[in-house]
């Protein structure tokens, strides 16, 4: 298992990822890799900084942050060390989901773990694989679709800061799980009335290639509820969004209600059934759609076409 520079060589550094493999897309017709066992420990460095439109960003090197912050993906059993460097001009934080962490990385200011500017403070982010507690009951693992954010810019809630775009997903698999194809992840936030902070009718537009196992992971912020629907794809609504076999009872969805700090994810296969196209991804509360809550979900040929779409004139 890689982390910090090695991985930011691989995968850019807009994602921590396992890359186990040589990235190589598979495609729905051979095997496709799986998430090793967890237990290693890993370090990490995460600055939070002032972006040039005035939002605010996490990134894993200066003068990269972005809105949302970078993927951060570990395995149960790992451990992982932030060190976390505050470039703005007011007091930040990093604030997790899901995660096992104590006081002393919980992020808000009750407790003293939050950082000045210019200052640095390492979180300690644990996890651990599900199983039977002594008395005989069953402890949840870690595995899921989580997220980080800011506890302090604004307010004690660090409203200032998730509205500003301090906020980023995590991914934590189990032994085994099916991983996407490299590059193939993409995170959607719906916050307040935006899309990962972009201005109305400028949605993000993500890009795949029929075939290609993509995983969304999807974050709710803000003060509203919404819903999450995407055209022509379907998920499972459980830890993975994948059915286990045949008679797996978990029900299947395109849409899904989400309200503050939920986060869900799933696969796709691309086009699976459907084919190449411009599939729109979007808030379903009507006005919320009209007002721009909607993006597009580009599915390719593999010769690079997409049918019917006319691509946007600026
Ligand atoms: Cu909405």
């Amino acid at each position: 298992m890689l982390i910090g520079g090695a991985v930011a060589a691989t995968a850019g550094v807009t994602s921590l990822s396992i890359a186990a493999t040589a990235p190589q897309a598979a495609g729905a017709d051979t095997p496709p890799r799986t998430a090793p066992a967890g237990g290693e420990v890993r370090r990490v460095k995460l600055y939070a900084e002032k972006l040039a439109d005035g939002q605010l960003g996490y990134g894993f090197e200066k003068g990269k942050a972005s809105v949302p912050g970078p993927l951060i993906e570990l395995n149960e059993g790992d451990t992982l060390h932030i060190e976390f460097e505050n470039l703005t001009d007011v007091d930040a934080s990093l604030h997790v989901h899901g995660m096992d962490y104590e006081i002393s990385s919980d992020g808000t200011r009750m407790n003293r773990s939050h950082v000045e500017p210019g200052g640095t403070r390492t979180y300690t982010w644990r996890t651990h694989a599900p199983g039977r507690r002594k008395d005989g009951t069953w402890r949840a693992g870690t595995a899921g679709y989580w997220h980080y954010h800011d506890h302090v810019v604004g307010t004690d809630h660090g409203t200032g800061g998730i509205r500003k775009g301090l906020y980023g997903p995590v991914i934590v698999r189990r032994k085994g799980d099916v991983l996407p194809d490299p590059g193939k992840t993409f995170t959607i936030v719906f916050n307040d009335m935006t899309i990962n902070n972009k201005a109305a009718h400028e949605a993000p537009t993500f890009e795949a290639t029929v075939g290609d196992r993509v995983e969304i992971v999807m974050i709710t912020h803000g003060e509203y509820y919404h819903t999450f629907h995407m055209h022509g794809h379907r998920w499972a609504d459980n830890r993975t969004g994948m059915l286990t076999g045949p008679d797996d009872p978990t029900q299947v969805l395109d849409n899904k209600i989400c309200g503050p700090a939920d986060s869900f994810g799933f696969q796709i296969i691309a086009g699976e059934g459907v084919g190449a196209g411009a599939w729109m991804y979007h808030c379903h509360v009507q006005s919320h759609s009209d007002m721009g809550m909607a993006g597009l979900f580009l599915v390719k040929k593999a010769d690079g076409s997409i049918p019917e779409y006319d691509p946007p004139h600026h």
